[in-house]
């Protein structure tokens, strides 16, 4: 409901001078940039995984040396352990290895929360997938296929469809990735960033031409942008 509302409201700023308004609106300070906090996490989990890896292995390893069958007929005769004892083993270093876990699913759920929470004043543009491309219309009525045109600098919200098949929406190098559902309405935001060119991909086997659904994420200074919008509107192309 809140989307065609905002959408209705896209359109009616046909008029490329409108357009201005609808940028401003989309420049903000302090847009939030979750690709550091991503690779943070991600960084910290290798380090987790190496750790606990190295203390289990050598354990194991140790293990292996100190208690292996020294003559053919040899029989085992492990310490008899205390109940208390038993649990002690079991549960204090599955608490401590676990503690980290949790500590990491904290701040991977408090990215998430951010990753979902588009900030205001986001500027808003359609994304459609089709077998095999993307089809992007902007705020005003400029379209294009498997380019995103994007002003430096401001929290992007893609609103994301499909109109035939599952297809999944993937920006590698913002760290964002969302499905796009025929009859379903998704969506997914970023923070442009500086000037440059991403890729745009389709992460999701949609048919025998998935590998070649992909184009291109354009970050383009701010001028520049507005002037493309422009020339682009539908009334500046007929
Ligand atoms: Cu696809």
């Amino acid at each position: 409901m809140k989307k065609s509302k905002s959408w209705s409201k896209g359109l009616l700023a046909g008029v490329p001078l409108l357009f201005l308004p609808v940028l401003a609106g989309a420049e903000q300070a302090g847009v939030p940039d979750l690709r550091a906090g991503w690779e943070e996490l991600w960084h910290e989990l290798m380090i987790d995984i190496w750790v606990i890896g190295i203390i289990f292995a050598a354990i194991t390893v140790y293990f292996l040396i100190r208690y292996r069958r020294k003559h053919h007929d040899e029989e085992g005769q492990g310490p008899r352990l205390s109940r208390l004892a038993s649990f002690g083993w079991v549960f204090v270093p599955a608490f401590l290895f676990l503690a980290d876990d949790i500590f990491l699913a904290a701040k991977n759920f408090e990215l998430w929360n951010k990753m979902r929470e588009v900030p205001s004043g986001a500027y808003e543009i359609k994304v459609e997938g089709f077998m095999w491309g993307f089809d992007i219309t902007h705020p005003g009525g400029a379209t294009a296929t498997n380019e995103l045109r994007v002003p430096e600098g401001t929290a992007v919200k893609a609103s994301l469809t499909s109109r035939d098949v599952v297809h999944s929406f993937f920006l590698p190098d913002y760290r964002v990735k969302w499905d796009m559902v025929p009859g379903m309405n998704t969506y997914l935001w970023f923070n442009s960033g500086a000037p440059g060119e991403h890729v745009m991909t389709c992460a999701e086997y949609c048919g025998a031409m998935h590998s070649g659904m992909y184009g291109k994420v354009i970050v383009m200074p701010r001028a520049e942008f507005e002037k493309w919008i422009k020339e682009n509107a539908p009334e500046q192309k007929s």
